[in-house]
């Protein structure tokens, strides 16, 4: 790496260097920098110097310390002039940032005994800091820990995503139903830096004229139409235990300051200029709140286009910097598509070196091709996007006449590969022929990228199989591969149980099992050290204890430690069967109620814990929320039940929230129907803070099997290749359901829980609508199971052996591993050693 300084002009150098700010590093240093914040950037007087004020002032500390680093690592990275990657979501689920930011520059101690001085405690200061909740759930909270390893790696990369006003809603339990109350969340945010400099003007609507250049060649020219401002906001993401601090850039929308504003502020239109303002402005206004369901709104391809051109534009400017010949693009430059929400960019790419730069269309599509990654998350085919041709042309009339191309061309090289087969060509076509016609933007994805990934083992087996299938045909087996999915060992292990963090670093050697997470598998050598065991054990307890205040202090209902905590956190899906949850629920309170005191003072006690969102229109997941809270009001208070049984429903469920939940769980519960869970990453969580599965065969589970042994997890179920069958079996056959079901639903409807009715939906799902998620087929394995897990936990040294020797095998889940996984698979990047 060339020295940073040389990029200072000889003369100013000295002067540059001698003010040159190091951040703190002592007790002293950090208590300055922080009432330096309170007396002057906050404008406060010590004396009038509360919680929330000792937040924004800790962050702000840290905050400068972060941008110092950020600048240093940017400048090097320039100097470097080494590929980049750019990792495109229009989501990040970020969560919190100090308690990371701390923790990653290595100066909690510092902080705690500075924060302690100044009398306030660090973890009441932790808990004032709104979530940053950019994201729906699994999606964008994989783009969070990515941007974790991709820094904490040293690889020079970047986020691209859109600065949203109101974050996911915030969930409120009224009555037993979810209401959604809007999430601001930006009245003050230390963590971004506004760069009203940076900014582009993304252009929609218009239309494409044609004409000849001096050459004779075809030129498109795209005019007219409105003009919006996108603005940069920067947030520094910190790696851990290593000076790299790269840069998440989100885009806001603002009315552009052109001309036409201009014109009719001088008109005296003033208000009509500010509803145009306003206008602008709602690009970027709101998070769509649905996960896996694609809803087809204009708005949202306005976003999308909006963040796409933005982030490209950005892109192309920092490559032309370096004066490189285009075809040097894909040596520059690796873009990943976290999903198909960012699909345009293949188009906005292509038009920028056809239309703008001048480039021949085959040497523009082989950059475009070679500079692009496809990760898939999703088989559900409601999921999958399309977009109404009629809409595209109307917003964005000359990408969509390069689709076209970009199809004709595809479906020539299709027809020479497979000639006279027109099913083929209407299957693979870009464009679907239906009424309306759409664009299919997965395929637009496969045909723009060189590699395609699921994001684990079952899930990229079945992408190549099923809904892709002829692609696997044309392009050869080699474009699509699979990257399973991982966490980050940073937040979800040292951030969020630091006692456990501290244990195994005590028995592993230090912390660097946060670095390589493969060696956690020391934590075997220890598995006959009775101390350990027991100190394993007590951390779980302290962890279910706060829990349970936790769960005293919001919903008033008290919950026993001792008992096995049963936990299901995640976004309210049918997939994900959190009505097989409940069923079995009820189920285990009809048994207890049907027996004799005696035989009741026998069981062991449970917790079933659920929490997660519901989409807003998603009618059927907030039927389900409703019924595990009905449930709750009615076993919660059985004087028959006591601590037997309890039924919580955990109030918005986000980041921060299961920082707490995800290291108190005895047992979690990831129980989709086998190949519907592309991969699933809170499952990893659970296990890696000692906590068990109860799973079907699906998604990462199944890996998860593979490392830490089937002795250790409790799976149930229909196998993937049984479902089809099944659901055939359903509709064409004679569908039954079993008695011990039919009991649950009988109770059900019998208005113990809440009205006679009220769930008629539900049972009639399964019941008479063929059970498409198959609950009846796997529901007396599912109750069996749970038995099991009754069973195992009352042998405590065997269940918490169990436990450890997860953690000890657990290395392979690491983001860290996976974000390597891309970067020689899929990017080819290398780190950016830093001395
Ligand atoms: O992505 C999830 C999958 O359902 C999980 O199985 C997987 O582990 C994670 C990470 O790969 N998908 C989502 O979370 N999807 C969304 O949130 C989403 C959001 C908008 C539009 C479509 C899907």
């Amino acid at each position: 790496v060339k020295s940073v300084e040389a990029s200072i002009p000889e003369p100013q150098r000295e002067a540059w260097k001698k003010h040159q700010v190091e951040g703190f590093t002592d007790k002293d240093g950090f208590e300055k920098e922080v009432v330096r914040h309170v007396e002057t950037t906050l404008a406060r007087s010590l004396f009038n110097c509360d919680e929330g004020a000792a937040y924004s002032a800790t962050s702000l500390a840290f905050r400068d310390r972060l941008i110092t680093e950020w600048n240093r690592t940017q400048q090097r990275q320039t100097t470097a002039d080494t590929k980049r990657v750019y990792y495109l979501s229009l989501e990040f689920l970020m969560g919190r940032a100090l308690d990371n930011a701390m923790l990653n520059v290595g100066l909690k101690d510092v902080a705690r005994g500075g924060i302690d001085d100044l009398g306030f405690r660090i973890e009441d200061i932790i808990e004032q800091e709104h979530d940053a909740a950019l994201g729906n759930g699994g999606l964008g909270r994989l783009a969070a820990c990515f941007l974790d390893s991709l820094a904490s790696l040293n690889y020079p990369a970047w986020g691209y995503g859109l600065r949203y006003r109101y974050g996911i809603f915030k969930q409120e339990i009224i009555n037993g139903y979810q209401v959604e109350v809007p999430d601001y969340w930006l009245d003050f945010n230390p963590w971004e830096f506004p760069r009203h400099d940076v900014t582009v003007d993304i252009q929609f609507y218009g239309n494409v004229r044609k004409s000849q250049d001096e050459n004779g060649k075809t030129v498109a020219h795209w005019e007219g139409g409105e003009i919006v401002t996108a603005v940069a906001y920067d947030m520094p993401i910190p790696g851990y235990a290593t000076p790299s601090t790269n840069n998440l850039r989100l885009w806001s929308s603002k009315a552009s300051s052109g001309e036409f504003d201009f014109q009719k502020f001088n008109n005296g239109d003033y208000e009509s200029s500010v509803a145009d303002q306003q206008r602008a402005e709602t690009i970027s206004a709101v998070l769509y709140p649905n996960d896996n369901l694609d809803r087809g709104k204009e708005l949202r391809l306005k976003q999308q286009y909006f963040w796409v051109a933005a982030s490209l534009y950005d892109i192309v400017r920092r490559f032309k910097k370096s004066k490189r010949a285009w075809r040097e693009f894909p040596d520059q430059v690796a873009i990943q598509l976290n999903d198909t929400h960012p699909t345009l960019a293949v188009v906005e790419l292509q038009r920028i070196l056809v239309d703008i730069e001048g480039l021949e269309w085959d040497e523009a599509w082989n950059i475009v091709t070679s500079t692009f990654g496809y990760t898939n998350h999703t088989v559900l085919p409601e999921a999958l996007e399309k977009w109404p041709v009629g809409l595209m042309q109307h917003l964005l009339p000359r990408h969509l006449q390069i689709i076209y191309d970009i199809n004709l061309f595809f479906l020539q090289t299709v027809e020479k590969k497979f000639p006279n087969d027109r099913e083929m060509l209407t299957s693979v076509s870009i464009i679907e022929e239906s009424q309306p016609k759409m664009v299919r933007m997965a395929y637009l994805a496969i045909v723009g990228s060189h590699k395609v990934n699921g994001v684990a083992e079952l899930h990229s087996d079945l992408i190549q199989t099923t809904i892709f299938k002829d692609f696997v045909k044309i392009f050869g087996a080699d474009k699509f591969t699979n990257v399973t999915n991982g966490i980050t060992p940073r937040r979800w292990l040292h951030q969020a149980n630091p006692r456990l963090s501290e244990l195994i670093a005590s028995k592993t050697g230090g912390h660097e099992f946060l670095k390589d997470l493969t060696q956690l598998n020391k934590l075997e050598l220890s598995i006959d050290d009775d101390a350990f065991r027991k100190e394993w054990a007590e951390i779980k307890y302290a962890n279910k204890v706060r829990l349970t205040k936790y769960i005293k202090k919001t919903l008033d209902v008290t919950v026993n430690p001792a008992a096995l905590f049963d936990v299901q956190v995640k976004r309210i899906h049918e997939y994900k069967r959190q009505q097989l949850n409940i069923f079995g629920v009820i189920h285990r309170y009809l048994a207890l109620k049907a027996m004799s005191p005696e035989e009741r003072k026998k069981q062991l006690p449970r917790v079933s814990i659920f929490g997660g969102k519901a989409a807003p229109g998603y009618w059927m997941a907030k039927q389900i929320i409703h019924l595990i809270n009905n449930v709750g009001a009615v076993v919660n208070k059985d004087p028959d039940i006591g601590d037997l049984l309890k039924v919580i429903y955990l109030e918005d469920y986000n980041v921060s929230k299961a920082e707490m939940i995800v290291p108190a769980s005895d047992l979690s519960e990831h129980i989709s129907t086998a190949g519907t869970e592309a991969s699933g990453t809170s499952n990893m969580k659970f296990v890696l803070n000692g906590g068990l599965i109860i799973g079907t065969c699906d998604g990462a589970n199944i890996e998860i099997t593979r490392e830490i042994g089937q002795e250790n997890i409790f799976l149930f179920g229909t196998l993937s290749e049984d479902v089809e069958d099944l659901r055939h079996a359903h509709t064409y056959g004679s569908h039954t359901v079993d008695s011990d079901l039919n009991k649950v639903f009988d109770t059900i409807q019998s208005g113990t829980f809440g009205e006679p009715n009220d769930f008629g939906a539900m049972v009639a799902a399964v019941r008479d609508h063929g059970d498409f998620y198959l609950v009846s087929d796997d529901f007396q394995s599912y109750i069996d199971t749970q038995k099991m897990v009754d069973t195992e936990y009352r042998n405590q040294d065997e269940w918490v052996r169990k436990c450890i020797r997860s953690v000890a095998r657990m290395g392979f889940f690491s983001s860290d591993r996976c974000i390597n996984e891309y970067a020689e698979g899929i990017w080819n990047v290398e780190p950016l050693v830093v001395k």
